[in-house]
This record gives C-alpha cells, structure tokens and sequence, in this order.
C-alpha cells in the first residue's frame, strides 16, 4: 500500500507532548498512519475573519504522520459547518426533515469550502497515495479531486446513517449528493440498512444499480458493486468499533476514581442507570426520560430504589435547535424530579457537562443498566463502551434502541423503541430484574463480538476492501 491520506472535518492533532487525543477513530487512524506513513488533513477548528483568502496551511509532524490544518473563515463555518452540515444534512440523515433548513447560501458555502479542500489537497497527493475522506461534511470532495485529475484510489466512510429515498428528496440538491458519492471507488457505511437506503435511491432516481457480476442484496447484504452515473465503484458495510481490550481494561482501573467513589457513596446501595450523550436531538434524551418516568409510574417499588444518570455535555450550542434542546431537558428533567422526587431522592440526575473518560468508564461499569435510546443513529459508541465496560462476573444490561446502527450487532442487548415509552419502560424493568445467569450470558455473546469487531478490524477491514476496489478510473461524474 502506498500512503495513506486521511481526511476529515476536524484533525484529532496530538498535544504538544506527542500524546494522542483519547478516542478509538483517532487511535486507529493514527496507527494505521504510522504503519504506512500519511497525512491526516483537515480543519483547525480555528476560524478567522474573512479577507476572501483560507489563510496559509499549517503543517506538523509526529513520527511518519503529518498533519496538515487550514482554517476556515468566519463565513466558511456558518455556511458549511453550522450551516449546510449541521443544519441541513445532519437532520435529513437523522430524518428529521423538520429541522433540515436548505438556504443556496449554505449550500453554496458547503460546496465552496470542499472545492478549497480540494484545492489545498492537490500539492499534497502522490500518484501511490490512498485517499480516505469522512464523513457527511466532505461528500463532495471525491469529486472536486477527480475534476482536477486525481486518479487514486479514493474511499469515503459516512459515520451517520443514510436516510430513506424519500426523506433524502427532500433536499433540493439530493441529486448532487447522490451523484458526488459516485466519484468514489469505495462508499462505506455503518449498517446493511443505510447501504440499502443508498442504493434503493439510485434505482429510485434511474441513475444506477448493482452491475450484473455484484452480489445480489439476499446473497451478501453487506457489499454490493455499483454502477451509477457513468461510473463503477464498491459499496460496503463497516460498523465501527471501539479499542474494545484497552477500555475494558481502563473500566476495571476506574472503580475508585473521586467520581465514581462520589456517586457510589451517594447512592446508598440504589441501582443506577446510565446515559451518555453529546446533547443532540438525534440522541433521544427527552423520549427516554419520559420513558423512565413511566417506568417509575408502572413500578411503584422502584421509586426511591434507582437513580438515572445522564450525562449530556453540550454541542453544537450555536445551531438554534440545539439550544430549544437543552432548555427542554433541563424542563423536563425537573418536570420528574419535581413530581417524583423525594427529600432523600433525585430520581434523575442530570450533568449537562463532560465527564472525563476514566470516570466515565468507572461510571459505566459502576451502573446496572445502560439506557441507550437514540431515535436515530450511525452506530452508536456509548453502547459498545457500556458493554466493554462491565464486571464479567457481574454484568449490567444493554437496553438499545433499535433505531441506531449497534442494534444489528449487539444481539445481546434488550432492544427497545424509544417513540413507545411504555415499551422502554418495561424493557428497564426486565434489565433490572433479569437473573445473573441471562445478564452473564447476554454480556458474554456482546464481548465477544466486541472482541473481534473492535476499532482496529474496522480500520484495516476498510482500507483493505479499498485496495481491493475497482482500478483507477479517470474523469470526475460530469
Ligand atoms: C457519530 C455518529 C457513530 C460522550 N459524552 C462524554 C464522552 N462522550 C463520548 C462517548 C463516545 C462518543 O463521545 C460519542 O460517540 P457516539 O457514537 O455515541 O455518537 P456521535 O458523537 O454522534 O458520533 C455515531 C460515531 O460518529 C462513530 O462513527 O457511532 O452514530 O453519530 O465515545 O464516550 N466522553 C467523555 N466525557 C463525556 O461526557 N470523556
């Protein structure tokens, strides 16, 4: 394999010490850098007054990696960033047309700012190089390089799922979405749904299918070969994983963390569940404490016994809906507390503040059940960490939402939907009350996947199939 050239919104950049920022991708990617030597490219997180030029690019070094950050303009991120990603993609995919608001100036930001991606990654590519793009911020870019004569060999990985055809027409420029995904030689995504979602919009659109020599959906759901707009490139699904041994064993490190001894010792022998997520609306987090309050309506000898803790810090603070969010949890949070509560008693305790990562895997491991209900997602990590997490002799239970991309893996989770509170609820009670024996063995079936299916595999899973993939084609999709 020749180098490898990574390429994402944002750059996991090593301190100044030379340590890697926690995180399984950023771990993975790194390593699989270093074995090949690469470049990671992508932007600062910096944005700076816009004077119509990026600003110059900076590089660093860290052993056979170079990093290589531009910033963007203060325009830039409110078109491309908060705009076109995070307020038209990134709810259309979650299937929340409701909050996908399309302006052609975003638009137009998001297609201007992968074109001067496009831009600064010329000078940077050799004929060998393997490129890898990620992510929904970056669909475009395959082909922006390939109308400037790039003919490598060019992979890109959606982290989020890929919506229905109906909710992706949604989007005045769905076609050039579909089409830009064509410049590819391999599109990855998380689950067998999102690539069938994919393809069933080609076929819907009249614009490509599987070619005669692909693997029919019933033969191998997982990979397809695909021809579409003049073009023949590879679909295939990689779940991401977690570095699933190195968190098991920082899980097993953590009991005795302040924090974890804090709220061990202030919960007096109750039993704990446990959310995490980033405060997005995709997460659920409203459905599921409703969810728990019904559950404490339907088990009267539960109230005063369990405590929810949900762990959101927030994100994404400058998009309006993120703000409506937060002030919606905090109401309803207090709504149950208010209603619930005892004076020796918070039936939820609510931390809108990151926690750091030991503690959060003490925590994990610390709680009987983890309440994973997202209405929509990729994958979902806090699923897999929770697993990872657990006392082999005494574990916890997974109670999933079958909306996010863990549910097809994790067969021994108690899957639930999270739009029916009353389901979930019980689905909380069964996870209390199951037997050691069904909880050991349950566990042991998620382990052992985890085990296999961690983040390394997925990584070099991926850039295997991507070597594998079609030979260099020329021409972009025009
Ligand atoms: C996207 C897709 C897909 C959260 N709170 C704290 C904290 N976290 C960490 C978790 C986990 C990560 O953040 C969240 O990962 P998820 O996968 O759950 O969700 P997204 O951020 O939406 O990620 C998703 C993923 O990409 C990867 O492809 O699975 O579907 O949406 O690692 O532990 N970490 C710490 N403190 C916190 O308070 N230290």
């Amino acid at each position: 394999m020749g180098r490898l050239i990574v390429v994402s919104n944002r750059v996991p950049v090593p301190d100044k010490d030379g340590n890697m920022p926690a995180g399984g991708l950023a771990v993975a990617v790194h390593a699989a850098l270093q074995e090949s030597g690469g470049i990671w490219f992508g932007w600062s997180g910096r944005s700076v007054e816009d004077n119509g030029t990026p600003g110059p690019v900076e590089h660093s070094r860290n052993g056979a990696i170079e990093y290589v950050l531009t910033d963007l303009s203060e325009r830039d991120v409110d078109e491309y960033y908060s705009g076109f990603a995070n307020r038209v993609l990134w709810p259309l995919f979650h299937c929340r047309i409701d909050l996908a608001e399309y302006s052609r100036r975003d638009k137009d930001g998001y297609f201007r700012v992968n074109r001067m991606f496009a831009d600064r990654l010329m000078p940077l590519i050799e004929p060998d190089d393997i490129i890898w793009i990620h992510d929904y911020h970056l669909i475009p870019l395959a082909d922006e390089l390939r109308r400037r004569g790039v003919q490598n060999r060019i992979g890109f990985f959606l982290h989020i799922p890929w919506p229905p055809a109906d909710i992706l027409f949604a989007t005045p420029i769905y076609d050039q979405i579909l089409k830009s995904l064509s410049a590819y030689d391999l599109v990855g995504f998380q689950t067998d749904h999102d690539m069938d979602n994919y393809i069933s919009c080609l076929i819907r659109e009249g614009v490509g299918d599987r070619t005669a020599d692909s693997p029919t959906a019933k033969e191998d759901p997982s990979r397809a070969k695909l021809s579409a707009y003049g073009r023949t490139f590879h679909a295939q699904t990689f779940g991401i994983g977690i570095e699933t041994a190195d968190f098991a064993a920082l899980a097993a490190a953590s009991t005795d963390t302040d924090t974890v001894l804090d709220m061990r010792r202030s919960m007096g022998g109750r039993d704990l569940i446990i959310g995490v997520d980033r405060l997005d609306y995709s997460k659920g987090i409203p459905n599921r404490i409703m969810a728990f309050e019904r559950f404490l309506e339907l088990n009267p000898d539960r109230v005063g016994n369990v405590t929810l803790l949900q762990v959101a810090p927030p994100s994404r603070s400058d998009v309006p809906e993120y703000r409506d969010m937060q002030a919606e949890v905090e109401s309803l949070a207090g709504h149950v507390n208010g209603v619930m509560g005892r004076i020796d008693w918070t039936p939820i305790r609510y931390i809108n503040q990151s926690v750091d990562r030991n503690s959060l895997a003490g925590l994990y491991r610390e709680a009987r059940v983890g309440l994973v209900t997202p209405l929509r997602d990729g994958m979902n990590l806090v699923a897999k960490e929770y697993v990872a997490a657990q006392d082999p002799d005494d574990p916890g239970v997974l109670v999933l939402s079958r909306f996010a991309g863990a549910a097809r893996e994790l067969k021994g989770a108690v899957l639930c939907n999270p739009y029916d509170s009353e389901q979930t609820a019980r689905a909380i009670e069964w996870a209390l009350s199951m037997t050691l024996e069904e909880r050991r063995s349950r566990w042991r079936d998620m382990m052992d996947y985890l085990l296999v299916n961690d983040i390394q595999t997925w990584c070099t899973s991926y850039l295997a199939a991507l070597e594998r993939s079609a030979p260099p084609q020329t021409g972009s999709t025009e």
